[in-house]
């Protein structure tokens, strides 16, 4: 999916319409967004892969208040089963709201969602999710305004609204890879919003991301809590300088196709991101035994057979393990073969760069 289709998708919209729905996707950040001030702004710059086989299903029913009152109103289903610990989460995104959309005191409104891939498999969900329901929620801005306006404005409010409810769900909105976050030396970055990538090689049009699920058990610290240790980190000010240098040569390689360069500020990237867990006051350790068993494999396999596969790390133990894909099958069949035994279950999400969200 194109931004450009989007706007077709968005022109089907009718005024008759009472639900809206939307896929989106998760992301995988290859530089990491880590800390955070204010109303949810980062600290530093991040690019992502947005993703495709995993994705949230969001749908959001709307009707005119049967009771009139001033606070939200909401019934919330979460994989087809009433969820009052979401509902409240969303009550008090939809509270904080008031000053970007006029419209969510005056309606009941009925959000059913489910992912592709099972809750308790341990990957973050918090991207898609609040990145579908932003995309619904700007559409039902739409056809309530009858606006007009184009896809590139539509995408820049789904993705700002998205960014309020989780940090990292605003750059799943774009296809492909996104950056958000202000970078001088980047043209329209901003850390109000995600931005579309332009220029990607067409090596990584087809990257491969297999999420190794080592772990599916509840996270010992959240990502809102990990966020929040980088202030009194001593290392904070040395990561944000080096997060700004690694976009900069990410993109380079994005643009000119080193899968080699971009495999080592990937590693180095999620080696960071764990080594600022682990010197954080207190210090946690998200990563298991079977994580370090995957990377020790995963860089004697490259030393071997001097192929591209490259790892990287969101903020729990699951390995993402991203390559090009005309060395695919290879790869595959050293996953399959020598790192599925460290998964729970042999669980693997197949996933790749994806073209991102679509109007359901
Ligand atoms: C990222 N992560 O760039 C980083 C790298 C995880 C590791 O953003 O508090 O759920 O909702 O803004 O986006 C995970 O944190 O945090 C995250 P909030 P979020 O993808």
């Amino acid at each position: 999916m194109s931004i450009a289709s989007i706007e077709d998708q968005l022109s089907s919209l009718s005024k008759e319409q009472n639900r809206v729905a939307w896929r989106s996707p998760s992301n995988i950040a290859i530089v990491k967004y880590w800390g955070k001030h204010g109303v949810q702004l980062p600290q530093n710059p991040s690019v992502s892969f947005t993703l495709d086989a995993a994705h949230t299903d969001t749908s959001v029913t709307f009707s005119p208040k049967a009771v009139i009152s001033r606070d939200i109103s909401i019934d919330f289903y979460f994989e087809g089963e009433s969820n009052e610990a979401f509902a409240n989460k969303i009550v008090k995104f939809l509270d904080s709201l008031d000053s970007e959309f006029s419209f969510l005191r005056d309606y009941d409104f009925k959000i059913e969602s489910s992912n592709s891939f099972p809750h308790s498999s341990g990957i973050a969900s918090s991207a898609s999710a609040m990145s579908a329901l932003a995309l619904c929620l700007c559409s039902i801005e739409r056809l309530l305004t009858n606006t007009q306006g184009n896809s590139i404005d539509f995408l820049r409010k789904a993705s700002h609204i998205a960014r309020l409810g989780s940090g990292s769900a605003a750059r799943s909105v774009y296809p492909e890879v996104a950056i958000w976050g202000t970078h001088s030396k980047i043209e329209n970055s901003s850390d109000i919003e995600a931005i579309p990538f332009h220029g990607l090689h067409d090596s990584f049009k087809s990257y491969h991301d297999d999420i190794l699920i080592v772990s599916a058990d509840e996270k010992s610290v959240s990502s809102r809590a990990g966020h929040a240790l980088m202030e009194g980190n001593p290392y904070a000010e040395v990561r944000y300088a080096q997060a700004n240098r690694n976009m900069i040569a990410t993109l380079e390689a994005l643009s000119s196709g080193d899968v080699k360069r971009f495999g080592e500020i990937l590693e180095e990237e999620a080696m960071t991101l764990h080594a600022l867990m682990m010197c954080s006051n207190p210090s946690y350790i998200l990563m298991k035994a079977g994580t370090l068993a995957v990377i020790d494999k995963v860089r004697a396999f490259r030393t071997a057979t001097g192929l591209p596969l490259y790892f990287t790390l969101d903020a729990g133990p699951n390995v993402h393990l991203l390559y090009p894909d005309d060395v695919a099958d290879q790869i595959w069949s050293f996953i399959n073969n020598d790192l599925v035994p460290h998964c729970v279950d042999g669980k693997v999400i197949r996933d790749r760069v994806g073209s991102g969200p679509r109007m359901l």
